[in-house]
């Protein structure tokens, strides 16, 4: 692996970061506090290319690699992981979904939009009672004529009240994951309603949302890839995902390093600023090595995947220790900060609300050491 970035990634990077401390870092502790990020910057964004990264030029999107788009997803994650959810969710997970698994009809009528972010996805897959068990899900399709009719519930939808397309994953049958088909859902269908869920510790300024699925009627040309082989296309998509959550979480981290720097350089204690201290270089340092190391595991991902090699263990090994760093490493700037980061005036108490939850969702930890210790042993502790 080249750990070398090239010229257009460099310059990728410094576009971004440039785009995102004008317009999103003066914003994001308001947008925390209004519980909504201002919606005026999703067009800018796409205007940018964050919503059209690895979808490929002819659907409408800028293409590019996935080290581009780990890129894109550590210099959202600096800003605000708020805007690096929304556009992970509708234009990743989604999006990429239906590149994989759509009609020629689907990709046409989805894609363009989606890279445009004219129209935003979101991703229905957890349900109230189901959660790490997702090919468990409850929320039932049943044919009738040549219609299906879609009831369940979704928790935790990330989008869930702005989304234009819900990818909704719903059992077709009783045959535990392989009964599960995805589906296409226009959130403006009959029977379909989106609640916002609000007071979240974290990640304030993005609608998360509970989803209700009341006798959604759908021609079968909404059914996303084959009858039973919707709980492949989750964990296949969500595989991509948990690269895009590490990579967000290497934002994290790097951002904390960064605050933690500036604020230790300048703060002064006994005569000197406490950055001269060898307990607060150890927290530095600390936060300084979990960067390297979670952006090097969330970079062998996207290079794997970028190479056309297997990369879902490496994925899930990024996003575990990516996400367990972002958790700590804002636990760490908290504490170089004192009291003045128990409080919004320093982006660090932010980033540790925003970052708890990365620890949750698209796979627990716990999820996420199963699947590395089943990769080694040979052995599922699931069944
Ligand atoms: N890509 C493609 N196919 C996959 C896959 C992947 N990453 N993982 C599993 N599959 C396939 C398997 O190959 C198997 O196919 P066959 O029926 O042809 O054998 C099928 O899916 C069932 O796989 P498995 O037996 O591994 O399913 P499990 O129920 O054991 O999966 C875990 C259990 C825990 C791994 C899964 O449910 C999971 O990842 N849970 C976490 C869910 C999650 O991330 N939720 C967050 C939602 S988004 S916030």
């Amino acid at each position: 692996m080249d750990l070398s970035l090239t010229d257009e990634q460099e310059a990728f990077r410094d576009l971004a970061r440039d785009f995102l401390e004008r317009e999103a870092v003066p914003h994001r502790m308001q947008w925390d506090h209004d519980e909504s990020v201002d919606l005026a910057i999703i067009p800018k964004m796409a205007e940018l290319g964050f919503f059209g990264l690895t979808i490929p030029e002819e659907h409408g999107g800028v293409g590019g690699d996935y080290v581009t788009y780990s890129i894109a997803m550590e210099e959202l994650g600096r800003a605000d992981s708020a805007l690096r959810g929304i556009v992970s969710v509708s234009s990743g997970l989604v999006g990429k979904s239906i590149l994989f698994h759509g009609t020629d009809e689907q990709k046409q009528e989805w894609l363009p939009q989606l890279a445009a972010a004219t129209k935003l996805g979101c991703f229905g897959l957890t349900e109230p009672g189901t959660g790490s068990d997702a090919g468990n899900l409850t929320s039932r399709a049943v044919r009738d004529g040549s219609d299906w009719v879609i009831d369940g519930r979704k928790l935790f939808i990330t989008n869930g009240t702005w989304a234009d397309v819900a990818l909704v994953f719903a059992r077709t049958s009783d045959d535990g994951p392989r009964g599960v088909t995805a589906f296409l859902v226009p959130t403006g269908s009959p029977g379909f309603e989106a609640r916002e869920i609000k007071n979240k510790l974290g990640l304030r300024g993005q609608a998360t949302a509970e989803l209700f699925l009341d006798g959604v009627r759908l021609p079968d040309s909404a059914r996303l890839g084959e009858v039973g082989q919707g709980f492949k296309i989750a964990m296949g998509t969500l595989d991509k995902g948990r690269l895009a959550v590490a990579s967000g979480c290497v934002g994290i981290v790097q951002g904390c390093l960064e605050a933690s720097v500036a604020y230790a350089t300048q703060r002064t204690q006994f005569g000197k600023p406490i950055a001269s201290f060898q307990l607060v270089q150890d927290l530095i340092a600390d936060i300084s090595l979990d960067a390297d190391a979670a952006r090097l595991l969330a970079w062998r991902c996207a290079d794997l995947i970028d190479r056309g090699e297997p990369y879902g263990v490496a994925a899930s090994k990024a996003k575990l220790f990516a996400s367990e760093a972002a958790v700590r490493a804002a636990n760490n700037a908290i504490q170089v900060h004192g009291g003045a980061g128990y409080v919004d005036d320093f982006p660090v108490a932010k980033y540790l609300r925003d970052a708890r939850v990365m620890t949750l969702y698209e796979g627990t930890s716990q999820i996420q050491k199963l699947l590395i210790g089943r990769a080694e042993t040979g052995i599922s502790a699931f069944g």
